[in-house]
């Protein structure tokens, strides 16, 4: 803070005490870290070649070193950033930067009258077992399968949820298939902690793993996650999106080329195993944006399975047709938009601004078929880019086409695919500048699954890196990974146990039904946010409102400790994307 300033605080308080402003002072000023703040830093640690930086809570110290765990000795030393008031947090914070720092071994982060930071490491592989365990995290929440110990160790479960007696719900009736028709729609994943499963958040978490294994195939193709299918000709990775692209197959009416919005039972089921969860399941109303997320997904599908021809026969030529009637059923029905039925009770991922993904269909149809008049309906000059999310899709389609950009037909922009992907890779990284938390986090970033939009940050960071090669937007993304690895105000690393102190209480049916302690690992939980509206079904009081610290670890917490598929995904694409990248170097 510069001196001017310093004393005007000074002065204020000081004139403070001797008016009427005691009670302000009483409360927690938003300026001022509070009492028992701690070091934070990455929980698992860096690359060596990787920007590194913990954040310490703004104390009387200016400097920080960093011991080696196993000597005991100081090995750095370095000043802290000036003290700055991170407003989501409310607290006053110094960033400890070590970046030049490139030796691999344990570490942690000292600082004068503070507790020495979590241990973390510099190593060359260190997310590694964080990416496959972010990956196999989809494994444990597969559906309509046993899962054995043979992959599953701890975990194992006996099969839930065939969904091969499914029901068409009132709201999805049509002339050749009338309410009550039964269907068989088995496979894909739990959306989250609930037993449901629904297009349009399945459809952006399988595009998401599809574009991490299309960015990087070497790396996804050397990987073995301990899956039933590991060992056969398929990276793991894909043959784990197949079990959810099978499912979403079936969600197709074949009649008409619409597709189901979800396929749930009426109510969230109550805390038990998936087995147990035997109630009625239905698929309910066609709608719009599931039609275009599902041709997006199936367009990108046709493309990265075009290369496993021989061990799923004619997919690829089946996704195709299947997105291209999609689209058909999208054009002559542009604006159906979700609303769960009376009936229905479960999430409901309803949108009415479809025109992201009606561009985000249009792109990927494009890319995969080279087809001129997709790029024009895109309508590429008024479409802008922000980053993912289930109800906004645009991002994916720069996202796709900046990736595919040289082999595109001249009817695309090339200027406008880079500057759009870059305009906003440039907005993050001064976002991650200006931010006393080094971290490109806006306020409207804090909602339910914030988490997933901290690495949804990351990962249009990383596309602007892959453009330009700008280092700085890729430290930024690293920040981000840092953020949800331990470096936030919360001291949780958010990922199941990846980390010295993980969630242990997640909102996860199995993990709380189960008989084992500790969590399925390798979730990514919603985190914090100022929303709080499981309040009224929690036991405990949320620590704080302020958004980057209003987070429960508790059951109870489905609006900040549930899991998701689509939140889980950007993280796998963001530690693959960092590992392998650094590895290139
Ligand atoms: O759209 C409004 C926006 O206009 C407004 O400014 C903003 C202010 O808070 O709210 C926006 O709505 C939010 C909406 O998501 C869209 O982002 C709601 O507040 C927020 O409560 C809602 O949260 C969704 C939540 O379900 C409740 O419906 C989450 O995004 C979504 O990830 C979550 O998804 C659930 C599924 O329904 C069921 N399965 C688990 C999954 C994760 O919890
Ligand atoms: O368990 C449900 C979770 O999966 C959903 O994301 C969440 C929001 O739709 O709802 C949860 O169910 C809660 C319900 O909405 C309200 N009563 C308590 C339920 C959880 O115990």
């Amino acid at each position: 803070m510069p001196t001017l300033t310093r004393g005007l605080v000074a002065v204020s308080a000081g004139l403070c005490l001797l008016t009427a402003c005691q009670s302000e002072l009483s409360q927690p000023r938003d300026d001022v870290t509070e009492g028992d703040a701690n070091i934070q830093v990455n929980q698992l640690g860096f690359m060596p070649d990787a920007a590194k930086a913990a954040v310490v809570p703004a104390n009387g110290a200016d400097r920080f070193e960093l011991i080696d765990i196993r000597s005991g000795q100081s090995v750095f030393s370095g000043t802290l950033s000036e003290g700055r008031a991170w407003e989501h947090s409310g607290e006053r914070v110094r960033q400890a930067d070590f970046s030049s720092f490139t030796r691999p071994g344990r570490y942690q982060v000292r600082v004068a009258g503070l507790a020495e930071s979590p241990e973390f490491e510099v190593r060359e592989d260190i997310y590694r077992a964080l990416n496959d365990a972010a990956i196999k995290a989809y494994y444990f929440n597969r559906v309509s399968t046993e899962l054995t110990p043979e992959y599953a160790g701890d975990y194992a479960r006996p099969a839930g949820h065939p969904d091969t007696q499914v029901e068409v719900h009132r709201s999805a009736a049509s002339e050749a298939r009338p309410e009550g028709t039964v269907i068989s729609s088995p496979k894909g994943w739990y959306d989250a902690g609930d037993y449901n499963k629904y297009i349009v958040n399945s459809g952006i978490s399988t595009y998401t793993l599809l574009a991490a294994f299309e960015h990087f195939p070497e790396y996804y193709s050397g990987r073995d996650l301990t899956i039933p299918e590991s060992g056969d000709a398929v990276p793991d990775l894909l043959d784990e999106t197949m079990w959810n692209l099978e499912w979403m197959l079936t969600m197709q009416d074949p009649h008409d080329g619409g597709v189901y919005h979800k396929l749930t039972t009426k109510n969230f089921s109550g805390k038990i195993m998936p087995h147990e969860a035997d109630k009625q399941r239905y698929v309910v109303a066609k709608g719009t944006a599931a039609a275009l997320n599902y041709a997006a997904v199936m367009a990108t599908a046709s493309r990265v399975y075009a290369e496993y021809e021989e061990a799923f026969p004619g997919f690829s030529r089946q996704a195709l047709k299947s997105a291209e009637a999609a689209w058909q059923w999208a054009q002559e029905n542009p604006d159906v938009t979700y609303r769960n039925p009376e009936d229905i009770q479960t999430g409901e991922y309803g949108d009415d601004q479809l025109s992201d993904e009606f561009a985000w269909a249009a792109a990927e149809l494009y890319i995969t078929t080279g087809k001129d008049d997709y790029y024009r309906v895109m309508s590429a000059p008024e479409l802008a880019n922000s980053t993912p999310s289930w109800s906004d899709s645009k991002g994916l389609a720069w996202m796709s086409l900046a990736h595919h950009r040289e082999q595109l037909t001249s009817a695309a922009d090339r200027d406008l695919i880079e500057s759009r992907v870059t305009g906003l890779a440039d907005e993050l990284h001064g976002e991650w500048q200006d931010s006393p938390q080094g971290v490109a986090m806006r306020a409207e970033d804090f909602v339910w699954g914030s988490n997933g939009v901290a690495m949804n940050n990351a990962m249009m960071l990383l596309q602007g890196y892959r453009l330009s090669g700008e280092e700085g937007y890729r430290d930024a993304a690293q920040a981000l990974l840092d953020y949800v690895l331990g470096r936030n105000p919360t001291g949780f690393s958010y990922v199941t146990q990846y980390g010295s102190q993980t969630p242990q209480h997640i909102h996860h049916r199995p993990s709380e039904a189960d008989e084992i302690e500790a969590p399925v690992p390798g979730f990514l939980a919603g985190g914090p946010h100022s929303g709080q509206q499981d309040a009224d079904d929690c036991p405990v009081e949320y620590p704080s409102d302020k958004p980057a610290r209003s987070y429960l670890d508790h059951w109870c917490s489905y609006a900040t400790n549930e899991i998701t598929i689509n939140w889980n995904a950007p993280l796998v694409y963001v530690s693959g994307a960092l590992q392998v990248m650094s590895e290139r170097d």
